[in-house]
């Protein structure tokens, strides 16, 4: 069965809702608000393009997981954006998509823009060490935990990027980019690993980085997907690795 979960935004304020003759439904199928970091960026993308939609929610690491994802994600996996019939699987192809819709969500001069794609795929394939040993888990606090050298080493290069971002283009905001962009949505499942694992960006001239972290933490967009997953009870012990 599935589980509707129905954001109060715009034109999606009532508890049920019927499709219309000729309505596309716009769906974006996620995973545990807690735990998946993917689905996070592909939900902040979405919301950010100002597209209605609404929020379908399938719990990880269920018996019944890849059956119910696969009925909407062609590589089973979350997150994907149901836009009518068309599909769109990986969280960047959705922020591309968004992109479509919304052009501010990439910078508008193209050598910036292309510095924003480079570290938001750096991102999207990197950091394996990180997303390892650190993985998100908005409820929890495990200071000190999964500091290993790699990690340590993906976390100096993360505070690097949001200081040579910050410095060169982020002035017309408190952004990578000053205004937000598909850049600071693939970095804020980072920024939540660093309040649930303690992590003090350094201190660089400026304090570039703990600005920077202090900024997205209060974006509304990252405060509504917080509190989505402070009112979600389904836990995964696998991921709990630090209990
Ligand atoms: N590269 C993909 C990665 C997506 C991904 O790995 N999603 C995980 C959840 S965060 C998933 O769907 N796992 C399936 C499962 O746990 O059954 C993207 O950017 O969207």
């Amino acid at each position: 069965m599935k589980t509707w979960h129905w954001h109060l935004i715009s034109c999606f304020e009532e508890a049920e809702k019927t499709t219309y003759p000729g309505e596309v439904r716009v769906e974006l199928i996620v995973g545990d608000y807690n735990y998946s970091s993917w689905s996070m960026r592909g939900w902040l993308a979405v919301r950010a393009s100002g597209k209605p939609f609404n929020t379908i929610v399938i719990a990880l690491r269920e018996a019944d997981t890849a059956a119910r994802i696969a009925q909407y994600s062609p590589s089973g996996k979350v997150p994907c954006l149901v836009d009518g019939d068309l599909a769109i699987w990986d969280s960047l192809a959705i922020a591309e998509y968004c992109a479509e819709l919304a052009p501010s969500l990439w910078p508008t001069d193209a050598r910036v823009r292309a510095v924003a794609r480079a570290v938001s795929a750096e991102m999207h394939s990197g950091f394996s060490a990180l997303r390892t040993h650190m993985s998100m888990n908005i409820r929890k606090d495990y200071s000190g935990h999964g500091r290993t050298p790699e990690v340590l080493e993906d976390i100096a290069r993360i505070e690097a990027i949001w200081q040579d971002c910050r410095q060169r283009f982020g002035a017309a905001g408190p952004y990578l980019f000053g205004t937000w962009s598909i850049a600071d949505i693939m970095y804020a499942p980072v920024c939540m690993r660093f309040v649930t694992y303690g992590v003090a960006p350094a201190g660089f001239a400026g304090d570039y980085a703990g600005d920077y972290l202090r900024s997205v933490l209060s974006h509304p967009h990252v405060q509504e997907w917080l509190a989505a997953s402070r009112a979600e009870s389904h836990a995964i012990a696998a991921y709990d690795a630090y209990d």
